[in-house]
C-alpha cells in the first residue's frame, strides 16, 4: 500500500482539512505531520494549543493512521525519514513565500520518483470565521501577555521588531519572507519611547505621557495578535511604576523595560554627549521588587535595563547591576552599548551567563549591528530588539517625496516608487 503524507500546522480542522484527508485516503495510508512549535512560529502563526494537543487532535481524525512530528518546515526531515509514495498539499502554497517549500518539497520527491499532488484549497466563509477567530484568540489579553515567556522556551532567540502606530504593527505582524530556502517572520513587537515620541513630533525625554503611550499600545493591539514589549523608560516614581505595572499587565502587554537611570532622561544614544545620572543600585532594586509586588499574574515580565556601558561606567559596574537586579526580582536583563564594536555587549553576557544560566538577556543592536541574531543567541542573548529602524526607514523616505513634489509642482515624479493604493488596502483586514 502507498503512504500518503501530509502536514498540518492547524489548531482546528475544517472541511479544509478533511478535504485533505479524504482525498489522501484514496491514495494510500494517510500519515500526517504535526509542525512543530519551533517550526511552526517562523513561518504560520502562533499555536494556541500545545504541540501534543495538536497531535492527539490529528490522531482523532477518521482516515488517519500515523501522526509525526515535522521539525523542519522544509519537510527534509520527514522526507528522509518516511520517503513517502506521495506528499499532499492544498494548492495556495504555490504561491507566496510557501512556494519555496513547495519548490524544495518538489525537489526532495524528485530524488527518488514520488509524487506531489496539490488539491483545490478550499476557502469560504466558514474557514475564514474560524482563521479570523483563531486570530481574535490570540490576540486576546491572556493569551497574547504570556506569549513571550513562551517565545523564550519555543526559539533560539526571539526576534523583535519596533511599531509605533496600527500600521507598522501590521507591517511587524504580517512580514513573511523566504531567503535561503527558510521562511521567518518577527516574534514580537517593540513599542519604542523613542519611536512612539518621535512619531508624535516630541522629544525622547518620558515628556509623552503614558496616557497617551497606551493609547500608541492600543491602536497597535486592536490589529495585531504579537506580543508586546514595552519600552518603559525610567518607569517614573516607584509609586507610579505600581500603575504602570497592573496597566500594562491588564491590557495584555508581555513585559516592560526600564532603565536605571533618573531624573531628565534622555535618549542613550546620545552616550555621555548628554547629562544622565544613573540610579543606584539600591534605587533601581527597590522599582524592580515594588513593580513585581505589583503584578498579578505570572506571565508579564519585567526587564532591567543596564545603563553602564552607555554611560561609560565599566563592565564592573554593569554585572555588579545586572546580579543585582534579578535578586531584586527582575525577570531579564537588558544590556545597552552605543558603541560599533560588539565586543562590550558580548563580554557581559558571557560573563553574566557564566554565572546565571537562565535569566533572559536582551539586546539593541542598534550601533553594534553587524553582529547576527545566531551569534548573539550563541552568547546566551534570549532576545534582539530592532528598536528604531522601521521609523529610520520612512522618514527619510517621506521627507524625499515631500520634497520631490514641492520640486516638480506635480506627484508624478515620485508615484513609481510609492506603494500601489490597493496593496496599502490589503494590508489591513477587514471582519
Ligand atoms: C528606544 O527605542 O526608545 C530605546 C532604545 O530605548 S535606544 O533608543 O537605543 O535607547
Ligand atoms: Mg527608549
Amino acid at each position: 500500500m502507498k503512504t500518503v503524507y501530509t502536514c498540518f500546522c492547524t489548531d482546528v480542522i475544517h472541511e479544509g482539512h478533511l478535504n485533505i484527508i479524504a482525498e489522501a485516503k484514496k491514495r494510500g495510508r494517510v500519515i500526517v505531520g504535526c509542525l512543530s512549535d519551533e517550526a511552526l512560529i517562523r513561518y504560520n502563526k502562533f499555536p494556541t494549543i500545545s504541540q501534543e494537543e495538536r497531535i492527539r487532535l490529528y490522531r482523532s481524525l477518521d482516515g488517519v493512521e500515523e501522526v509525526v512530528i515535522q521539525n523542519d518546515m522544509m519537510y527534509d526531515d520527514v522526507i528522509t525519514l518516511i520517503q513517502p509514495d506521495c506528499v499532499l498539499h492544498g494548492d495556495n502554497w504555490k504561491e507566496g513565500p510557501e512556494k519555496a517549500i513547495r519548490d524544495h518539497v518538489e525537489a526532495l520527491l524528485a530524488q527518488y520518483g514520488g509524487e506531489l499532488v496539490d488539491i483545490p484549497y478550499t476557502y469560504n466563509e466558514t474557514v475564514r470565521k474560524i482563521d479570523l477567530q483563531l486570530r481574535e484568540k490570540l490576540g486576546m489579553p491572556e493569551y497574547r501577555r504570556r506569549r513571550l515567556r513562551q517565545l523564550i522556551s519555543m526559539t533560539p532567540i526571539v526576534k523583535v521588531m519596533e511599531a509605533h502606530s496600527g500600521l507598522t504593527g501590521l507591517i511587524v505582524e504580517k512580514t513573511v519572507v523566504e531567503h535561503e530556502g527558510r521562511l521567518d517572520q518577527f516574534d514580537a513587537m517593540w513599542v519604542s519611547s523613542l519611536c512612539d515620541s518621535t512619531a508624535k513630533g516630541k522629544p525622547d525625554i518620558e515628556l509623552v505621557d503614558m496616557t497617551s503611550r497606551f493609547r500608541t499600545i492600543d491602536d497597535i493591539m486592536e490589529v495585531t495578535t504579537k506580543p508586546i514589549i514595552f519600552d518603559g523608560d525610567t518607569g517614573g516614581l516607584t509609586e507610579h511604576f505600581v500603575y504602570t505595572v497592573r496597566s500594562l499587565e491588564r491590557m495584555g502587554v508581555s513585559a516592560v523595560i526600564i532603565e536605571d537611570k533618573k531624573g531628565l532622561k534622555k535618549n542613550s544614544l546620545f552616550g555621555t554627549e548628554v547629562e544622565q545620572t544613573q540610579a543606584t543600585i539600591e534605587e533601581m532594586s527597590a522599582k524592580i521588587a515594588a513593580g513585581k509586588k505589583a503584578q498579578l499574574t505570572d506571565d508579564f515580565m519585567i526587564i532591567a535595563r543596564i545603563e553602564s556601558l552607555i554611560l561609560e561606567r565599566g563592565m564592573e559596574d554593569a554585572l555588579e547591576r545586572a546580579f543585582a537586579f534579578v535578586k531584586a526580582g527582575a525577570d531579564g536583563i537588558m544590556i545597552h552599548s552605543r558603541k560599533k564594536d560588539p565586543a562590550e555587549i558580548t563580554e557581559f553576557c558571557d560573563r553574566f551567563r557564566a554565572e546565571d544560566k537562565t535569566t533572559p538577556i536582551v539586546v539593541v543592536p542598534s550601533s553594534f549591528n553587524t553582529i547576527t541574531e545566531d551569534e548573539l543567541a550563541s552568547h546566551g542573548v534570549n532576545i534582539v530588539i530592532y528598536a528604531n529602524q522601521l521609523t529610520r526607514a520612512a522618514f527619510p523616505a517621506m521627507q524625499k517625496t515631500a520634497e520631490d513634489i514641492l520640486r516638480y509642482h506635480r506627484a508624478k515624479e515620485v508615484d513609481d516608487r510609492l506603494m500601489p493604493i490597493k496593496q496599502i488596502i490589503t494590508l489591513i483586514d477587514e471582519l
